[in-house]
Parts: C-alpha cells; structure tokens; sequence
C-alpha cells in the first residue's frame, strides 16, 4: 500500500491510459510460448460452425443456429454428465506469471488513474469558487459541474446542499469544496465497498462473468485467477465466449499465465454446453473456484440477454446454488450508459457485485458514484490498468479522495 515507486506512478500520471501492452486481440505481450489448443474429443455430434467476423466494438451476432439440442439434452438428462468433456490446456510448459518490475502504492496509482476525473472537477470547481462567496449562483454552477462530472444529480445537490447550509454567504475555496465532495462520495460508497468472499463451502465457488463488449470481462478474469492462485485455491477457468478462436486463446493465454486450466471447446460451440461441462468437471476435480467467461453483449440485444439467462440455467441444473458470484465487468469510460448496463444486466443476469474496469486515464470516473447510489449493488474491484496485478479491492474512501483530488 505504502510503497511508491516513481517509474510506474509516471506511466499514469500524465492522466492517460498506459501504454497498451495488448496485441491486435487485446492479449498480454508477455514472453509466452505458443499456446497449444489440443485437439479436442467432441462430446457430442456438435457442428461446429466458422465463427462469423465480428467488428470490434459491435456485438458478437446472436447465437449460432446451432445445439439447442444439446443443451435440452442437457437439461433433459441431468444425471448424467456429457461422456467426454474438454481437455484443459496443457499447464506444463506455462510460463511463470509475471509480476511487474515496478509496483507502485495502491493510492497513487488510483490517484494518477483518476487524475483526469479529478483534474475536470478540480479546475471547475477553481473557476467557480475564486475570489466568490457562497451565494446560490455560485451553488448553481457548482451544481452542473458536479453533474456533468457524472456523480449523480443525487450526490451533486447533497453536496450544494452541505455547502448551502454549512457556508452560505461565507467566503468558500476550492479546498473547503473538495473536502465536502470527498466526504460525501465516501458516504455514498461505503456501502457498497464490499469485498468479494469466496465460500469455501461451494467447491468449486462459481463466479460468471458477464458484461458488454470490451468491458474488461476476460482480462478481469485472468487478473482474479492470479490472485486466487497467489491465495493457494485451485482455479478453473472457462472459455464461454465460444463466438471467436480469438476470445478463447485470449483467455488460455491467462490461463497460461496463471497456472490455470481452461475448459474450452472449437469456436462456434453452445456456450451454454461448454459452461455445463466446465461445472461437471471442476465439481469432479474438487476445484476451489471455476470463473466462467462469456461473450460480450449489448444489454439491449434481446437474444443475447436470453441466451444469457440460458447459460445461468444450464449451470443451475449442476449446481443450484450457482452461479455463487455473477459479476458485471463495466467500463468506466463508458460514462452514463453505465447506468443502462447495470440495470439490464442485473434484471436478466441476477449480477450480485461490480467490476468497474479503466479506472486509469478515464474522465468519467465519477460513474461509480451515481451507480452506487441508484443500485446499492456491491463493487467488489477495479480495474486500474492492463497488466495482471491491476486490480484491487474497491476502497470507498481511497476512491472519494482520489476522485476529489485530496491527493
Ligand atoms: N487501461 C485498462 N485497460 C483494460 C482494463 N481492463 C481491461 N482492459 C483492456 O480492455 C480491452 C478489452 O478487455 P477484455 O478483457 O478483452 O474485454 P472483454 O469484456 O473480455 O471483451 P469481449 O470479450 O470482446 O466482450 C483489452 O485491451 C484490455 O487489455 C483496465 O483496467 N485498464
Ligand atoms: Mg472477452
């Protein structure tokens, strides 16, 4: 937590997003060996179908026309289990996981991440309050900027409305505004500032993680499976996003990466077939924990929020406990829509906690808050940057400070 290491701090001090790492798809540039994808044994006569281009920031097209079958077999003959199951990624030749050389303190690299949602309030909130009293003008434009910050219509008038009752026709800086900002971004997030808890009871603890397209859903996963490993839990990850080879090998290089191994079938395959093969075999080896990954999907695509539900089916059939975490992954430059996201995801996939992603560079930062406020739903992590240690429990107060520029 203490430790600041200036190389690092730079990277992101400037307010931008680091410097990509990623490759065309979005992969970890690490010295990796080519991931090997065994041959897979079919459990079922599934055709398989050339996964259809998908456009990068366009939703993958609807589920192939292809395995209603098997997963009303599925759901038809539970008791008995698919005769083979997908092999998991050869782990023998994985490299080990690499830990960046430079770690700099959590609260910095939170700080310089949020720098630029802080430096637009802070600079408005400068312009405003120079050389003013407190006067209902002055609280007027406090009060668009607040919500132009994204806070939260909610959150911007209970600040003014501190402000009017505490300071009114008083001389205010911008300091004294800062300070009411953080205190009341921390009251709203405290409740909500809840860790993740892996029951140990539930083995293997399923966790699905879903969202819209280039959430962070799949790097998420890669950067929980290393944090679980480093906890001496045995994880298993799925590849449910079966619409692109791409997605698949991006999520086997994690788990190359992390010493897991990936339940995975040819693209193309039913996602819910795969994730009912991914529980029978974690429950069969006694993992710890198995995270599910899914396709991205716009939440206002109907046949993809179904087939949605059907995975979540599918699982429940092995397990009715689970899923035991369904976490939704959101971007935090998306901005308002992250609102939509939220409630659609949370009607149709019973999301139980929060992953909000690209906390480095964005301007928009301030969504969590007003998502807070409105769902109450638990925010487990955030995303910070790319690299597998970039994720970290969600601190209310880490946050309200960081994003009122308290530095
Ligand atoms: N800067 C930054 N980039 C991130 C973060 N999390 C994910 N990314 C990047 O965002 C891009 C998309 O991430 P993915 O994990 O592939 O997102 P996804 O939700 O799995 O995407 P789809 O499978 O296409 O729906 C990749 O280039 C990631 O490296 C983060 O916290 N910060
Ligand atoms: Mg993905």
């Amino acid at each position: 937590m203490s430790e600041k290491k200036p190389g690092f701090f730079q990277r992101f001090f400037g307010g931008q997003p680091a410097p990509s790492p990623a490759g065309p798809e979005g992969l970890p540039d690490a010295p990796l060996a080519p991931v090997h994808v065994p041959e897979t044994p079919e459990p079922e006569p599934i055709a398989v179908v050339e996964a259809p281009a998908v456009e990068e920031d366009l939703p993958p097209p609807g589920p192939p026309e292809m395995t209603p079958d098997y997963v009303e077999e599925v759901e038809d003959q539970l008791v008995s289990p698919p005769q083979a199951i997908a092999t998991p990624v050869p782990l023998a030749s994985a490299p080990a996981v690499d830990v960046p050389a430079e770690k700099q303190g959590w609260f910095a690299r939170l700080a310089s991440g949020l720098k630029r949602s802080s430096d637009n309030l802070s600079t408005s909130i400068t312009s405003v309050f120079t050389k003013r009293k407190l006067d209902a003008a002055t609280l007027d434009e406090l009060e668009d900027v607040l919500v132009q910050a994204d806070l939260g219509i909610e959150t911007a008038i209970s600040i003014t409305e501190t402000l009017r009752r505490d300071r009114f026709d008083k001389d205010v800086s911008g300091e004294d505004v800062r300070a009411v900002l953080a205190a009341e971004v921390e009251k709203v997030l405290t409740p909500v500032a809840q860790p993740l808890v892996v029951d140990a009871a539930q083995k293997p603890f399923i966790i699905l993680m879903i969202g819209v397209n280039g959430s962070g859903k799949t790097t998420t996963i890669g950067k929980l499976a290393q944090k679980f490993s480093r906890e001496g839990k045995s994880v298993m990850l799925a590849a449910g996003d079966t619409f692109r080879a791409a997605a698949i090998e991006q999520l086997q290089v994690w788990g190359q990466r992390t010493n897991s191994p990936v339940i995975s079938r040819p693209a193309g395959a039913d996602a819910s077939g795969l994730a009912f093969d991914a529980v029978t075999q974690a429950k069969a080896e006694g993992r710890d924990v198995l995270i599910i990954d899914t396709a991205g999907r716009l939440q206002n695509r109907e046949e993809l929020m179904d087939e949605l539900e059907k995975i979540i089916r599918v699982i429940k059939k092995v397990d009715p406990s689970a899923p035991h975490a369904t976490l939704l992954t959101l971007d935090a430059t998306t901005g308002q829509n992250a609102l939509r996201q939220v409630e659609i995801f949370g009607k149709r996939g019973g999301v139980t906690g929060l992953v909000m992603t690209k906390l480095d560079g964005t301007a928009r930062g301030g969504i969590l808050v007003a998502i807070a406020r409105k769902f109450g739903l638990p925010v487990h992590f955030i995303g910070v940057g790319e690299g597998v240690e970039d994720l970290e429990p969600f601190e209310a107060g880490d946050f309200a400070k960081a994003i009122a520029g308290q530095h």
